[in-house]
């Protein structure tokens, strides 16, 4: 088979790419290992920063997202048993961010990828690009139990942190900046009314929580929990008494429980890939980078990734100038520190750290303290939270 365009992975990067490829009228294969239902239903992301959300808009895959996602005008920081919101639009010039899952906008994307006809191959698992360094890169894949060919002009890797993209690379052509953590995010998905219109995030001696939604209806919670724990040490009633103690107040504020229908454990990670292009292999999305999940920006970023991408095609294809693809790796990578910066402080500033030192400690409520009762500190975290903008 023969493409413009060869894109491994049909996550929200490949698949948001091949749309936008589409109305470009730019031709395209997306290669994706998992089958369609494993792709829907992959529990992550529900916060849409602003320019996400315009983005899907304007790519013609924003109608679902318009009627049924929550806009959402503040989130909340708790700690010392207090509240203190952060209003975005007042402090951003007017943005804001939505609740919108990222199985919601897979699903949307995937619908009109195959309205249009595709192709989008399921259980088609990319085994190696080869000849990135030519123009004629291809991809080889296992699909029906045959191994296939993908030849391409150009091919994007958005085949996410454990995909095969980033193996191109020869030894010494990339460098790795990376952090792990010492706690991870034990994660439930609840058939209950969440227990505030808005995100909480809350710092709290025993450890951070967070009260996220997926819907008026159902809540998405998440507590953080030591590195390597096991889900099963984790009863439901357990969950719901620890989220309970983490996110009192002294007010009359309860949390609501409900039947808990999801749970699992993600490490936590900060990871940069740099360059993120060899030759004609343009790594995208979570397949360069990962940030820990406090400041909700891994979808966020894998948007801008590919919406960058196609702008430099464009580019290359209406005024024959290579320009701008071959500034990808460091327009891309501008945004994306900035958004590893961010979401590091923002995971030191609600989560114990069990190294800590009872300096340290004070250290971080004194943080919190500063941006609750100073305009130009709580202006940063609002900025960073809505998202910095595309090039
Ligand atoms: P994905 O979504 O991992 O998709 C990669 C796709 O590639 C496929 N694949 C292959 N296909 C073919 N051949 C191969 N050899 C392949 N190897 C892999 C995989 O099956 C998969 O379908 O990467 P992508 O598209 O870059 O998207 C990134 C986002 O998924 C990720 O950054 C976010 O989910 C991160 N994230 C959040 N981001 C936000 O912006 N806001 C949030 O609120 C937010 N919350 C979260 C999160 C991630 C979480 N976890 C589980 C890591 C909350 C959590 C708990
Ligand atoms: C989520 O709803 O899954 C979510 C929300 C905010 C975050 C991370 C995850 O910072």
């Amino acid at each position: 088979m023969r493409t413009t365009v060869g894109i491994v992975g049909a996550g929200p990067a490949g698949l948001l790419l091949a749309r936008l490829l589409d109305n470009e009228g730019v031709d395209s294969v997306v290669l994706e290992s998992r089958d369609r239902a494993y792709v829907e239903q992959r529990q992550r992301a529900g916060i849409l920063e602003q320019g996400t959300v315009d983005v899907l808009r304007d790519a013609g895959a924003g109608d679902r997202m318009d009627r049924e996602g929550l806009r959402h005008d503040g989130i909340e920081l708790r700690f010392g048993r207090r509240r203190h919101r952060i209003d975005l639009p007042a402090l951003t010039g007017g943005r804001s961010v939505t609740v919108y899952a990222q199985t919601e906008v897979c699903k949307d994307l995937i619908a009109l990828r195959l309205e249009g006809g595709g192709p989008l191959l399921f259980g088609a698992r990319a085994l190696a690009v080869e000849g990135a360094e030519t123009d004629r890169p291809r991809v080889r894949y296992l699909h029906e139990g045959r191994e296939e060919l993908l030849e391409c002009d150009y091919v994007v890797g958005c085949d996410g942190f454990r995909g095969v993209s980033r193996e191109v690379f020869p030894p010494g052509a990339g460098r790795v900046f990376e952090r792990t953590y010492p706690f991870a995010w034990l994660g439930i998905l609840a058939d209950v009314p969440p227990s505030h219109d808005e995100l909480v995030y809350a710092r709290h001696d025993r450890g951070f929580a967070l009260l996220s939604m997926r819907s008026p209806t159902v809540s998405r919670l998440y507590l953080q929990v030591p590195g390597g724990t096991d889900v099963r040490a984790w009863s439901d009633g357990r969950i719901w008494d620890e989220l309970e103690r983490r996110l009192e107040t002294d007010d009359d504020w309860r949390l609501r429980r409900g039947p808990v229908t999801a749970k699992s454990v993600t490490p936590m990670r900060s990871h940069v890939h740099e360059p993120m292009r060899h030759g004609r292999l343009f790594l995208a999305g979570d397949a360069a980078h990962i940030v820990p999940p406090t400041g909700a920006k891994g979808l966020n970023l894998a948007v801008g990734d590919v919406v960058t991408f196609a702008r430099a095609l464009a580019h290359l294809r209406g005024t024959g100038s290579a320009e701008r693809l071959d500034a990808y790796s460091a327009t891309c990578l501008r945004r994306v520190w900035q958004a590893e910066r961010f979401s590091y402080e923002m995971t030191a500033l609600l989560h114990r750290d069990p190294g800590a030192t009872p300096f340290e400690d004070r250290i971080q409520l004194a943080r919190l303290e500063r941006i609750t009762g100073s305009r130009p500190a709580e202006q940063d975290l609002a900025e960073g939270y809505a998202g910095f903008p595309l090039e």
